[in-house]
């Protein structure tokens, strides 16, 4: 067995390579090397968060799925990692061939408090056993009440709220809208470059990017309107916050007309047009003009909500309160669930009837989401979100430092992206961000890209990642960035 020890900071990671030819990325304790001062720290507090491969990636059970699925799934539904999961736990993914990787994607945002963290299991297990089903819209049940009752106090202002359940992220979005038209009386919708909020009809029409999500889908929903973002990196030198919602609001006036818009819909940190955290001051000038116009703020917090910024919800930075809030994603620890929350004289002005859904609010989402929300409170998720964010942003910035291809670190909390750029340019680099994804899962390690040019690496872990486990993951990521970046080093 050889050994080989690296420092990360003022961790020794110790990565040891078996006869067999599996690598432990963190020793689990029957592996552990002689004990140094140094070496109680680098135990991960549950030995099941380890790195370790055992195969080939894929491997034969994965390849064999793989073909599998080539005849009986449609090639329209891609898949970026192609190893079939089997179980998982914490941070750590396991496959059909037995490797355990580290998930630094957490199904996109979603598996904030872990997988299989048990007190969901155990909430799931005990909701499936009572009943699954009686659709919220024929019995109701306490489950679908008691989330909207946390929904109404965890999100951003204290003023008189109600929500409405439904299924996907995308779905909570043209609720949203539903309710803004419905209750302004006006029709346009605003909304941003870069933005994504889903791949429904409506919700492609939201979206900004063609290719993969709106190529050849139209014709699309009418009275969407486009304004450009505040993208710091990309934007004019200097260009402040208040100067680009200045550009939005010009462009609305003149070609949309502010009386005209129901609502402005925004992501407070963009997701997957690339992790684009916008100046500050950007987010409250376009809210103060919306309270001057009668527009009605609406926020898509379905990627940044539930702890993943460092907040509950990403308005919070700053103190800005939506009049709607969409979530999905993370609400419902692993199980389907997305709401809509706003100002209680909003959703009650909505005809009775007017939302709703077979399965919106599904009784064994709701057991799942009340378990997360509890575990969010109890493990101040948020903190876990700050943590990461100090333990990996040195990194990021160290990396940054050392390659030109990298142009820019951002994000916050546990929402952090590189964007990689041809070197000493803005030119995107989509090709070298993809060879870093693969390079980092040739070595256990799940990463995923995102931006509207495909070129921002993004991290956003489980919030309860263990934290010798992230090292390792950082640890893996740079050597991929050193290897893609810096070939001849
Ligand atoms: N709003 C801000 O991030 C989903 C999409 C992955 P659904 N993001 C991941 C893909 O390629 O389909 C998302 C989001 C924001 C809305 C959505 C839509 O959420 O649950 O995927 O419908």
């Amino acid at each position: 067995m050889g050994r080989r020890l690296h420092r990360v900071g003022e961790y020794i990671l110790h990565r040891i390579e078996a006869d067999d030819g599996s690598i432990f990325g963190v020793c689990p304790p029957d592996r552990r090397p002689p004990p140094t001062a140094t070496v109680e720290r680098m135990e991960p507090s549950d030995a099941s968060q380890c790195r370790r491969l055992v195969s080939e990636l894929p491997g034969p059970v994965s390849l064999a799925l793989q073909r599998r699925r080539d005849h009986a799934v449609t090639t329209a539904v891609s898949t970026s990692v192609p190893l079939f999961i089997e179980a998982a736990e914490g941070a750590i993914l396991i496959d059909v061939d037995g490797n355990r990787l580290i998930d630094l994607g957490a199904g996109i945002a979603v598996s904030s408090v872990g997988h299989r963290a048990p007190t969901v299991v155990e909430a799931v297990s005990n909701q499936a056993a009572r009943f699954s089903h009686t659709s919220f819209m024929i019995n109701p049940y306490e489950g679908y009440v008691a989330v909207c009752e946390r929904l109404n106090a965890c999100t951003p202002g204290d003023h008189d709220k109600r929500s409405a359940l439904f299924n996907s992220g995308a779905e909570a979005v043209e609720n949203v809208v539903k309710v803004a038209r419905r209750v302004t009386g006006r029709q346009a919708v605003v909304v941003f470059d870069h933005a994504y909020h889903g791949r429904t009809n409506l919700t492609m029409a939201l979206t900004a990017r063609n290719l993969p999500y709106r190529d050849g889908f139209g014709p699309f929903s009418p009275e969407v309107y486009r304004a450009p973002a505040s993208y710091p990196f990309r934007d004019p030198e200097g260009m402040t916050g208040r100067a680009a919602a200045d550009r939005a609001i010009g462009l609305i006036e003149r070609q949309v007309g502010a009386a005209n818009v129901a609502c402005l819909l925004i992501e407070p940190i963009q997701g997957e047009g690339g992790f684009v955290v916008p100046a500050p001051g950007f987010l409250p000038a376009l809210a103060s003009w919306c309270a001057d116009q009668g527009i009605l703020l609406a926020a898509d917090e379905v990627q940044t909500g539930f702890c993943r910024t460092g907040r509950w919800f990403a308005c919070e930075d700053e103190s800005i309160v939506p009049d709607l809030v969409a979530t999905a994603k993370a609400l419902g620890g692993g199980l389907p669930l997305s709401a809509v929350t706003g100002r209680a004289d909003l959703m009650d002005a909505v005809h009775p009837g007017g939302l709703g859904g077979t399965f919106g609010g599904n009784p064994i989402a709701c057991a799942a989401a009340l378990a997360s929300i509890d575990l969010m409170e109890a493990n101040d998720l948020p903190s876990a979100a700050r943590h990461i964010e100090s333990t990996a942003m040195p990194r990021l910035m160290a990396l940054a430092g050392a390659h030109r291809g990298i142009g820019d670190v951002r994000g916050r909390g546990a929402m952090l992206g590189l964007e990689l750029v041809l070197p000493g340019t803005s030119e995107p680099d989509p090709s070298a961000a993809r060879r870093v994804v693969e390079t980092c899962l040739r070595s256990g390690v799940v990463a995923l890209t995102c931006g509207t040019f495909g070129n921002v690496i993004r991290l956003l872990p489980p919030l309860t990642i263990d934290h010798v486990l992230l090292l390792d993951g950082l640890e893996v990521l740079g050597s991929a960035i050193d290897e893609v970046l810096d070939p001849d080093r």
